[in-house]
């Protein structure tokens, strides 16, 4: 039997355990985007949940200050002309509440939630090459069929608490920011630490220190942050935006970063004259926000540009600390942009607050929590609370949480032992009828990850459509073409600053992973050009077949 017919009627799945077309995991921008989409294909398909609610990362990271820093008007669906008219963004940049707002009235809109199974998290798939099935098995006890399984699990999404002795002890209440209590937490009065100063911590920092009696941060590593200069979205740039919205899309779909209003340079900092190369520093810094980095084309390729890049921002971004000592503290060390860019409201200013220490761990590591806080190699720090913005188990950690095998064959972890490699991003070899959206080797956390969400899903139902169309119903990526691909994603990373960090786009953050430069650095137009001459061509690299159900 091959997919469901494209006449058939869509019919809800009545009873768990029915056979379908397609299991998707996670409803957050991807498995809506891929409910939607299937099911207008005519296909059987169930979104399977872990959360309470649909969101995914806008539902798990409600942490103080949360906040996207691409333009709400880009960090948004395309596929609908009436919804992006529709929906009004307040900000420039969305908050979280915000987002989750929008990503509700999505799932209401085309009314996607019927097909959603909340609280049901997805802990085991096995494929039969004989039934052609995968059996998906969740933690509340469910068993689903389906013929293929489909990712969409997020690249953020499994939090990575530390791994520190007597946490377990602590008094006190900890968090991790990436699964905020829904209700909030209220600081006020209380002597907090926060551990970590990436992209979440920078965030939230001004915010709590605000609220609590004391903050105290723990700071292994300094990063670079630029203002966001968030301001209400005015109505004329809302305007205009919406005027001209396909035209918008098509820029960001076909551009590197995948958002229309990043500055795409066309000169190296280290050709430009000096007094020129300062202007336009000037301009990006008070443009604000993480496309600083694409000031110039050279500054993530180049170590001398990117010193320029660097000298200038580290000026600009201390300036506003009073004390110099703190200002030493809060100095990065590593090429700018080779970690994640962060985008602030008033970070650096906060360090100048009464009620706030920077606590150097780089210095004098975190040792222990204790029942009454955290202790450092010099001394013990007395809190009321903890937030943990310590991070994730970047683009892999939800993918392998899951046992996902195949019966007698390859097993995705054993597969990922030495790296993780996918073709496309979108299949690993070796497993059949699984696919993933933005997987390891795509664009994924380098663009604007709803551009890239949306390509891999179209990309993903025109490949299903092309199954059905020609009587298939196995798909499998090709050993050859997936490590050709690993080879291209590397070759292209490697011309850049990138790999050369410590940093989760390798895995550096989780003991034990290996390090592989996961993102594809290509851009997302070349990627898109990619994928697309790939499709054309017949899915080159992917094995396809007709087996008997
Ligand atoms: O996580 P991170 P994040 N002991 O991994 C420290 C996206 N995002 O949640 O660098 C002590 O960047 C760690 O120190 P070090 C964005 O893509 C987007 O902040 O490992 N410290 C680091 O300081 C971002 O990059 C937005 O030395 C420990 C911090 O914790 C990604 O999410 C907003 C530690 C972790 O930083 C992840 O950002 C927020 C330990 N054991 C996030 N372990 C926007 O759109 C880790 N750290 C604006």
């Amino acid at each position: 039997m091959a997919i469901s017919d494209a006449s058939a009627a869509h019919s809800t799945p009545s009873h768990p355990g029915e056979p379908f077309d397609v299991v998707v995991v996670g409803a957050g921008f991807a498995g809506l985007y891929l409910l939607h989409r299937l099911r207008k294909m005519g296909l059987d398909v169930v979104v399977l949940e872990a959360g309470n609610d649909v969101g995914g990362t806008w539902y798990w990271n409600r942490y103080p200050g949360a906040r996207c820093d691409v333009e709400s008007l880009e960090y948004s669906y395309s596929f609908s002309e009436e919804l992006q008219q529709e929906w009004k963004w307040t900000d420039r940049y969305a908050g979280q509440p915000e987002i989750l707002a929008y990503i509700h009235h999505v799932a209401d809109r085309f009314d996607l939630r019927r097909d959603i199974r909340l609280d049901t998290r997805v802990v085991d798939a096995e494929f039969d090459g004989d039934t052609n099935r995968w059996t998906i098995k969740t933690e509340n006890g469910l068993t689903l069929s389906s013929r293929f399984c489909i990712m969409g699990t997020g690249c953020l999404s499994s939090a990575k608490v530390p791994d520190l002795p007597g946490l377990a002890s602590f008094k006190g209440d900890w968090f991790h920011t990436g699964n905020w209590p829904r209700d909030g937490v209220d600081f006020t009065g209380k002597r907090v630490g926060v551990v970590g100063t990436g992209s979440t911590a920078i965030q939230a920092i001004p915010i709590i220190a605000k609220q609590a009696a004391e903050l105290h941060v723990f700071q292994r590593t300094a990063n670079y942050s630029i203002p966001l200069r968030n301001t209400p979205l005015s109505p004329e740039h809302e305007q205009r935006i919406k005027g001209q919205y396909q035209k918008v899309r098509q820029i960001a779909r076909t551009c590197p970063s995948g958002v229309a209003g990043f500055n795409v340079a066309d000169k190296a900092a280290l050709e430009t004259p000096a007094d020129e190369r300062e202007r336009i520093f000037e301009e990006r810094w008070n443009f604000g926000g993480v496309g600083f980095t694409r000031a110039f084309k050279d500054i993530l390729f180049k170590e001398e540009a990117n010193k320029l890049a660097r000298d200038f921002v580290v000026s600009k971004m201390l300036a506003v600390v009073d004390d110099p000592e703190v200002a030493t503290k809060l100095t990065p060390k590593y090429p700018i942009g080779t970690k994640r860019l962060c985008a602030d409201t008033g970070y650096f200013q906060t360090y100048n607050r009464e009620n706030v220490t920077l606590v150097d761990i780089e210095a004098s590591p975190l040792v222990e929590a204790t029942e009454k806080g955290l202790r450092t190699a010099e001394r013990e720090y007395e809190l009321d609370a903890i937030v943990f913005a310590t991070g994730f188990d970047a683009i892999t950690g939800a993918l392998l949480a899951v046992n996902m095998r195949v019966k007698n064959g390859s097993d995705l972890k054993s597969k990922w032992a030495h790296g993780p490699r996918a073709y496309l991003g979108v299949m690993a070899a070796g497993l059949p009828n699984l696919f993933m959206v933005t997987g390891p080797g795509s664009p994924s956390v380098l663009s604007n990850v709803v551009v890239s969400i949306e390509q891999h899903v179209d990309w993903i139902a025109d490949c299903l459509d092309y199954l059905r169309a020609n009587g298939l119903n196995r798909i499998e990526a090709e050993q050859a073409a997936e490590t050709a691909w690993g080879e291209h994603v590397d070759a292209v990373a490697n011309l850049s600053l990138l790999p050369q960090a410590k940093s989760w786009y390798t895995g550096a953050n989780i003991e034990g992973k290996p390090r592989v430069f996961m993102p594809y650095m290509g851009g997302v137009g070349v990627f898109r050009e990619k994928c697309d001459a790939i499709a054309k061509a017949g899915y080159t690299g992917f094995t396809t077949a007709a087996v008997a159900e």
